[in-house]
Order: structure tokens, then C-alpha cells, then sequence
């Protein structure tokens, strides 16, 4: 389209492309380069762009519309007319004016037309326009030549596009993610970091992938809403969000308004109160009324109170309790006298129980209460909002009542005011709580060592006791006695007599010492309780002992019977017909497990021809086995190599135990081992087309999907046996398939499974295949059929998508991430829905909802018998498109087996389906 000449450079300057101005089928003129030096030979005309700035672009795409004359309507120029053009780049730094190098041009295809164009054609200015698009890989200067090599065609160049590709600007989870140029290579992922969008914060790092195709793929992270705001906007009058949350902007809870917007917390209506820990979600609420039915009951010195819960909760469940009293001294002559009455607050030395504040129960028993003291107690109901301090008449109920007679308290103190060799001068005070005329004291003493006692009382408050021993301890107690009876004694108190005059305070062991041993009787049966509670402890220890001894030995007969059972009967468990697979590693002694399982094949049987690859335990080779009486088979041969330590020797012959259980057409079949000569060696079938992955990536893009579709079938069908068995593979991914000349998949690897179970932190190592693992497996090692399912699930996409790496490069972590957040890999190129349907099923999060292998099979085996909704491949549709539409099975499997040729024929004949085609006889 431009206006002027583009004079791009051409060798030879003459002769060559020259720009010509001509007039498109609309008549609107457009500039073009043609050549058309069909009659000379050996022609090689150059056509160089200008410069191209690569701007950023990694990969290229050249969309070239171009005309081409049929060289058939060319009469004589047989031999010296082509059809083709070739398209070359030069990537450079500069725009290097009339710079022409064809060495340094790179060449990127051959192009050929889909359509050329007679001289008739142009007679009737029918143009036959053609458009090729390529890419090409520009990373390592600033821009790029484009050139167009003509070898003796006769073509003209209409247009010339340059463009690249980029994942358009987008926001995903309340992230941005700008506009982004594409990768250098078809399969490359671009990482890109969103940034979170205006009043959000990030939940978890927003991260999303440009692929190649300019299209944003595996989103994970994301942003939320700040408090006050939701994805539509500023939270509205009414509404509030506290929080940055998933969740949007709720209403204000009951007795709470927002006036204005964008609220993060709703004010509460007066009256109404919000506690400190209350969450904003919660109702604003009121105190409690008062408690109900307060009633007491005295019991001398005690109180009981006990009252009903209050009518009114104010809104919420957090009632408590507080007790407050108050005492009051009854009138004495001397405060009547006066007319006055005291007013005492309560002693710290009264006892609330359970407690005197924070009482979730109604019920309460005041104790240690003066004798004959009039008391007034209150009771407050409380909730977190009601006020500190003392609360209004409002929330509390009091009663008031007058405690009993009761008898003294402790005396507290005692001491020794005169100690000769046989006397001991004692003097105490009076008890805090006398609750009434001390009318005397008693005490009761004994020598230290001895068991009997003897008690003294007296008036005062002091006591000489005589006739004592010298330079001996002696115990006391005191109490007193009112009217009400005697209070308790005091806790014991020691003091030696001694030799002479002088006053010697052995020890003073005032409410320290834990049970006074006091008077005979009580000294014997504490004495009886002891020895007879340690003879009792004694034989019960005895007992167990021997119990638990002969539980051991019991136990160990029984777990010795059971190994015998294992170790002597037959290994295979039958269960109603089904064979179960046995663990190898519950045999004590590997050997006896691989000769169970598999037959010793004499090395000479054995012939090896190369080395095909390396596995775990050393070289793989391929050979042939010969075995007396048989035909000669050619089979795979694992070798573990020299220097093994004993664990390796278990773990490669394990293999051979496992697969050894196996017999079924789609399990890699066990000829037998080599253990009596080194190297050691595990002899199977010979998979002539070697791993499913390496497979499949060789021939990418050759299969008709009903073929890959057989291969899956094969390997479910193996699945299945496994499953039946009770085995689980725990490694199951095509790289562990195995293919035959036949496209036979079977399954092979049993290794991993052990290499798990050994190590308990083996989750957590790299050795656990992340991408083909479920996500119960990689997180608390739940290893089941089903999580087989989910690796049969990425069995599948690998195999549909010709062995593509799932999750592409994305890093194991990533992968972690984004399946634990819903994400799933996409359906590969040119895959039917219901296949990727199938896949998703075996994703499902839940194990117990992906499907059993047994409804996969049925699944691929209906999907085989009647492929109406595959899409019909290409080469049948242009060999017999109602046949395609129709039942195209038979044409397909035609071209299966490379015989699609014959498609016409059979149709011809009547055969147009696999039904009637079983019809078919040798005549
Ligand atoms: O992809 P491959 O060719 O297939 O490379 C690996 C290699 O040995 C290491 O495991 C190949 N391999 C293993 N077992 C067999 C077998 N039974 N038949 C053919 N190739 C095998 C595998």
C-alpha cells in the first residue's frame, strides 16, 4: 500500500525482482515484486527487506500473500520452471544500507503455493492468492532482513507482514498482568508477576504464564479486596467489610448503622455496645438485666446463695457473675449506746466457692464468715459490654442475712516463753475469730517419738506443762473452746526440753508440717495403711509384670505363627477367585520371595546384543533368550551393577517378585532372572518401540486419535488387572509405558512403590514424580487406586498431546499451587471433549469421585466401538466424506493399518462399516 516504491535491495539488480504497480481484482493498484525468469535456467534471484526492528519480539511470524504461475500452462519450459520460493532472515543490528550476504541468510522453508494460476486465469482476473505464514526465532540482534530467494518460478509477492505475538493486558484474581511479548520458543512459557489492582492487597503472589500462542494460561495467586471495598466497588451505606477477604460487603449486624461508604466496621445504635473482642460481624449488644430470685440459706458461719439467670441476656451468651458483701456488726451494748452501728468491709478471710467473680453457674457458698454478723450480699449479673466498676441497681439483686454462733478459729501462734529440764512454759494468742467468750484452751502434747499423748486445759492463755524429760522434743497443739464447742487445733509446734536453765527452741514447724501425728490409734493406722499400700502396690507390679510377660510371649507365638503361616504356605491369597498381590518385603528372606515368583534362567540361555539404555540399577540391553524346548524370543535385560550394597540387591530383584505376580497382555511380562551368576539379572519381553513418552514424541502428530485412543485402552485395561490385584503403581506416567511393534502399551516400572514406603520423608524428596501424582499422595502419602487415577488422568493428556511435559516448564512448587487452587491442564491440541472430560474426571479433587479403571475401560471401549464423537480424521474425509459422516470407523481403522486406500473399494462393494465389513469371507 505504499505510495511511492518500497526499493527493497534485489540481486542482480537487474533481471531479477523488479517492483511493479498492478491493479488487484478491485481495480485498486498495489504494489507488488514479481519475477518470472521461467525459461533460463539455473536462476537465483535475491529480494532483501528493509531493516526490521525486532522490538522486544523473541519469535516472528512472516505471513507472505504471493500469486504463483502454473508451470504446466507454460508451453517448453519443462525442467527450468519451479513452483517454489524460498524465504531466508538475517538478523543484524544495524540497518546496513544495500547489504546483501546470501551466505549470511539463514534460511527458514521452502514455500510452495496451494494454488497457482493459468494464463486463462488472469484472462478472467480471477487472482489465486496465496497466503503462507512462518515463524522464526529472532533473539540475538535488534532487528532482522527478511529475503526471498527465486530459483526460476514465476511468482509475485503482494504482501509481506511481519508480526509477533503477545498475551493481551489482562486482569485475572484482581491482578493486572500487562501486555506481554511471547517466547523465543513454541513450547516456551513466559512467567509474568500481576500487580495487585487499586485497593486490593495480594493473597498470595499473583502469577500467571504467556504462552506461546499470545494466550495467558495456569493462573495462580491473586489479590483481595481491601477492608471497605468488594470487586464492584466501595462497600455502600448499610454495608461494611472489615477485612480484606474472598467475601464481599455484608450487611451491619442488628443494632448497627454505616452512613457512610466504604465502611469497615458498623457503629452501634445508643444504647447498644460492641466489646473490645467482639468480631464487627457480631449484633451489637446491651448488659444483662439483673439476676432473679436471689435466696440465701445460713449454716453458721456459712452462707449458701443461690438465684436465677437474669430475664434479659442483652443480646449475647458471655453471662458471668460477681459477688459483692458488705458486713455489718450486730448493735453491742456499747455501739447502741451511742446509736451507732459499724460498718465493716467483708475480711479478706471469707471464701467464695467455686469463686467470687467470672461465675458462670448460679449457686455459691460463702464461708469463714464472722459469728453473729449481719451480712448483705449482692450479685451482679455482667457480659462483655457492660461497664467496669461497680455495676447500677440495673443488673444486681442483694440479700441480706445474719450467720449463727460458731465455734473459734485457729489459734495460730504458740511459743515457749520458759524451758528448764522437766518444764515447758507455752503462751499463744487469742483466735482471729473467736465468735464468741473463750471459755478455755486445750493442749495436747507428746514426745516426738512416741505415739501417746496427753492433754491439759486451762483458762488463760498460757500453760506451764511440768514432769517432761529432759532434752526431749515434745509436739503441741492448742484450741480453743466457746460456747458454740472447741475450734480446730492448731498446726504443730516443737520445743526440747533441756539440761539446764536456759531457753533452747528446738524447731518451730508452725502449719509446715503435713499431717501432726497425733494420739495412738491414729499413728498405727496410718502405719498399717502404709505397709499394706506399698504390699498392695508391690503385688500389683508383680502381676503386671508377669502379665505383661506372658502377653509377650503369647504375642510373640502369635506373630511367629503368623510369619510361619506366611513363610511356609502359599504366598497367593485367594479371595473369592481374586488373585491379590503379595507384598515381596514381607518375606524375611528376598531369595525365597524371587523364586516364588520367578524363574532362575540359566545364563547361557541368555544371548545379549546391545545396550538399549540406563536404568536405576544399571545398563538395559536387549538380546535374545532361548530356553529348552521353546522358540528363541528377543527380550529386555536388566543388569544391576557390580559393587551392590545388600538394600540394592533386595530393591532390583523386588522388581522381579512384583512383576512376576502379573499376567496380562497389557503388563510387561517377566521371563525369569539370573541370581546364581553375577551380574544379576531380570529378563522381560522385548518392547521393540522402548518408552510411550520418547514414543510418541518421535512420531508427534501421526496417529488418528481412535489409535492413541487404543493406546489409553491398553494401558487402562493393565491398570485394571493391576487394580484388581490390590496394587498400586504409584508411578504411572507414559515414560513408564512400554510399547511393541504392535503399538501394544504395557505397563512396566515397579520400583517406586518401595523406595516410598522405605522413607518416610520420601514425600518430600525429589523422587516424588509431582506432576503425575495426586494431590492426597503428595500431601500425606495417600497412595491408593485412585490417586493411580489421577496419574492415568496425565497419562492420557501426555499421550494425546504426543508426549508434551505436563505443566510445561512451570516449576514443581507452581504446580503444587495451582492444582491445590482448582487449576487443571487444558485439553491438548485437537483433543475431543469427551477426552478431556475423562481427564478432568480423573482430577477431581475428591478421590472418591474420579472414576474406578474399570468405567475408564467401558468408557475407551465404547469410545472405540462407536467413535461418532470423535472428530473424523482429515484423510478420511477427503477419501469418503459420507462415509466420514456416517460410520467412519471402517475407514479409520483402514488407515490404521495403512490400507485407507482400499476405503473406496470396500465402499464400493458394499463395506462402508466395520459392522458389515465382519461379514466379509475369504471368497
Ligand atoms: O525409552 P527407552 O528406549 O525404553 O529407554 C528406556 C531404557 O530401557 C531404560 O529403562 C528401555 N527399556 C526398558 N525395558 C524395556 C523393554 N522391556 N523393552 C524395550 N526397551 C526397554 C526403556
Amino acid at each position: 500500500t505504499v505510495p511511492g516504491e518500497l526499493k527493497w535491495a534485489a540481486s542482480p539488480s537487474e533481471g531479477g525482482w523488479e517492483e511493479v504497480s498492478i491493479m488487484d481484482e478491485k481495480n485498486i493498484p498495489i504494489r507488488t515484486y514479481q519475477v518470472c525468469n521461467v525459461l533460463q535456467p539455473n536462476q537465483n534471484n535475491w529480494l532483501r527487506t528493509d531493516w526490521i526492528p525486532r522490538s522486544g519480539a523473541q519469535r516472528v511470524y512472516v505471513e507472505v500473500k504471493f500469486t504463483l504461475r502454473d508451470c504446466n500452462s507454460l508451453p517448453g519450459v519443462t525442467g527450468t520452471c519451479k513452483e517454489t520460493f524460498n524465504l531466508y532472515y538475517h538478523e543484524s543490528n544495524e540497518d546496513r544500507e544495500n547489504f546483501i550476504k546470501e551466505s549470511s541468510f539463514i534460511k527458514v522453508d521452502t514455500v510452495a503455493a496451494d494454488e497457482s494460476f493459468t494464463q486463462v486465469d488472469v484472462g478472467d482476473r480471477i487472482m489465486k492468492l496465496n497466503t503462507e505464514v512462518r515463524d522464526v526465532k529472532v533473539t540475538n540482534r535488534k532487528g532482522f532482513y527478511l529475503a526471498f530467494q527465486d530459483v526460476g518460478a514465476c511468482i509475485a509477492l503482494v504482501s509481506v507482514r511481519v508480526f509477533y505475538k503477545t498475551c493481551p493486558l489482562t486482569i485475572r484474581n484482581l491482578a493486572t498482568f500487562p501486555d506481554t511479548v511471547t517466547g523465543a520458543d513454541t513450547s516456551s512459557l513466559v512467567e509474568v508477576r500481576g500487580s495487585c489492582v487499586d485497593q486490593s492487597e495480594e493473597r498470595e503472589e499473583p502469577k500467571m504464564y504467556c504462552g506461546a500462542d499470545g494466550e495467558w494460561l495456569v493462573p495462580i495467586g491473586g489479590c483481595l479486596c481491601n477492608a471497605g471495598y468488594e470487586e464492584k466497588g466501595t462497600c455502600s451505606a448499610g454495608f461494611y467489610k472489615s477485612g480484606s477477604s474472598d467475601a464481599g460487603c455484608s450487611k451491619c449486624p442488628p443494632h448497627s448503622y454505616s452512613l457512610r461508604e466504604g465502611a469497615t466496621v458498623c457503629d452501634c445504635h445508643s444504647g447498644y455496645f460492641r466489646a473490645d473482642s467482639d468480631p464487627p460481624s457480631m449484633a451489637c449488644s446491651q448488659p444483662p438485666s439483673a439476676p432473679q430470685q436471689l435466696i440465701s440459706v445460713v449454716n453458721e458461719t456459712s452462707v449458701l446463695l443461690e438465684w436465677s439467670p437474669p430475664r434479659w441476656l442483652g443480646g449475647r451468651s458471655d453471662l458471668s457473675y460477681s459477688l459483692e458483701n458488705r458486713s455489718t456488726s450486730q448493735p453491742d451494748a456499747q455501739h447502741v449506746a451511742s446509736g451507732s452501728q459499724l460498718c465493716q468491709p467483708c475480711s479478706s478471710d471469707v471464701l467464695f466457692s467455686p469463686d467470687q467473680t467470672g461465675l458462670r453457674g448460679t449457686r455459691v457458698v460463702v464461708s469463714e464468715l464472722r459469728a453473729h454478723t449481719h451480712y448483705t450480699f449482692i450479685v451482679q449479673a455482667r457480659n462483655g459490654v457492660s461497664q467496669g466498676g461497680s455495676a447500677g441497681a440495673a443488673q444486681t439483686v442483694s440479700v441480706s442475712v445474719t450467720t449463727n454462733q460458731a465455734a473459734p478459729s485457729r489459734v495460730s501462734s504458740v511459743q515457749a516463753t520458759d524451758v528448764t529440764r522437766h518444764t515447758l512454759s507455752l503462751s499463744w494468742q487469742q483466735p482471729d475469730q473467736p465468735n464468741g467468750v473463750i471459755l478455755e484452751y486445750e493442749v495436747k502434747f507428746y514426745e516426738k517419738r512416741e505415739r501417746s499423748y496427753r492433754i491439759m486445759r486451762t483458762f488463760s492463755r498460757n500453760a506451764e506443762i511440768t514432769g517432761l524429760n529432759p532434752l526431749t522434743v515434745y509436739v503441741f497443739h492448742v484450741r480453743a473452746r466457746t460456747a458454740a464447742g472447741y475450734g480446730e487445733f492448731s498446726t504443730p509446734f516443737e520445743f526440747a526440753t533441756n539440761s539446764g536453765t536456759q531457753i533452747s527452741t528446738v524447731a518451730c514447724f508452725a502449719g509446715s508440717h503435713p499431717f501432726p501425728l497425733i494420739g495412738e490409734g491414729v499413728n498405727s493406722a496410718f502405719l498399717l495403711l502404709s505397709v499394706s499400700g506399698v504390699g498392695i502396690l508391690l503385688l500389683i507390679s508383680a502381676a503386671v509384670l508377669i502379665i505383661s510377660r506372658r502377653y509377650a510371649r503369647a504375642h510373640k507365638r502369635t506373630r511367629h505363627t503368623s510369619r510361619r503361616t506366611f513363610t511356609f504356605e502359599n504366598f497367593t491369597i485367594i479371595i473369592t477367585g481374586v488373585k491379590i498381590y503379595v507384598d515381596p518385603f514381607t518375606y524375611e528372606d528376598p531369595d525365597q520371595a524371587i523364586h516364588e515368583f520367578a524363574k532362575e534362567i540359566d545364563v547361557s540361555c541368555i544371548h545379549i546384543e546391545r545396550v538399549i539404555g540406563m536404568g536405576e540399577f544399571g545398563e538395559v540391553c536387549s538380546g535374545r533368550l532361548r530356553l529348552h524346548g521353546k522358540r528363541e524370543v528377543y527380550v529386555a535385560i536388566k543388569s544391576l551393577k557390580a559393587g551392590y550394597s545388600d538394600k540394592q540387591r533386595r530393591d532390583f530383584l523386588s522388581e522381579a517378585s512384583i512383576m512376576g505376580q502379573f499376567d496380562h497382555p497389557n503388563i510387561i511380562r517377566l521371563e525369569g532372572v539370573v541370581t546364581r551368576c553375577k551380574p544379576l539379572m531380570i529378563v522381560t519381553e522385548y518392547m521393540e518401540n522402548g518408552s510411550l513418552d520418547a514414543f510418541l514424541r518421535k512420531h508427534d502428530g501421526q496417529f488418528t486419535v481412535i489409535q492413541l485412543v487404543g493406546m489409553l485402552r491398553g494401558i487402562a485395561s493393565g491398570m485394571k488387572y493391576l487394580s484388581d490385584m490390590s496394587y498400586v503403581h504409584r508411578d504411572l506416567a507414559a515414560r513408564n509405558i512400554l510399547v511393541n511393534s504392535n503399538l501394544v502399551c504395557k505397563v512396566s516400572d515397579f520400583g517406586l512403590s518401595r523406595v516410598l514406603e522405605d522413607d518416610p520423608e520420601a514425600a518430600y524428596t525429589t523422587r516424588i514424580p509431582i506432576r503425575w501424582t495426586a494431590p492426597e499422595a503428595i500431601a500425606y502419602r495417600k497412595f491408593t487406586t485412585a490417586s493411580d487415577v489421577w496419574s492415568y488422568g496425565i497419562v492420557m493428556w501426555e499421550v494425546i498431546s504426543y508426549g508434551e511435559r505436563p505443566y510445561w516448564d512451570m516449576n514443581n512448587q507452581d504446580v503444587i499451587k495451582a492444582i491445590e487452587e482448582g487449576y487443571r491442564l487444558p485439553a491438548p491440541m485437537d483433543c475431543p471433549v469427551v477426552l478431556h472430560q475423562l481427564m478432568l474426571d480423573c482430577w477431581e479433587r475428591d478421590r472418591a469421585e474420579r472414576p474406578t479403571f474399570s468405567q475408564i475401560l467401558n468408557m475407551l471401549d465404547k469410545l472405540i466401538r462407536n467413535p461418532g464423537t470423535l472428530p473424523c480424521p482429515e484423510v478420511c474425509v477427503s477419501v469418503l466424506p459420507e462415509v466420514c459422516v456416517s460410520k467412519w470407523s471402517l475407514c479409520e481403522w483402514l488407515q490404521s493399518i495403512g490400507l485407507e486406500r482400499y476405503t473406496e473399494t470396500l465402499a464400493a462393494g458394499g463395506y462402508s462399516s466395520l459392522d458389515n465389513l465382519l461379514a466379509l469371507t475369504h471368497q
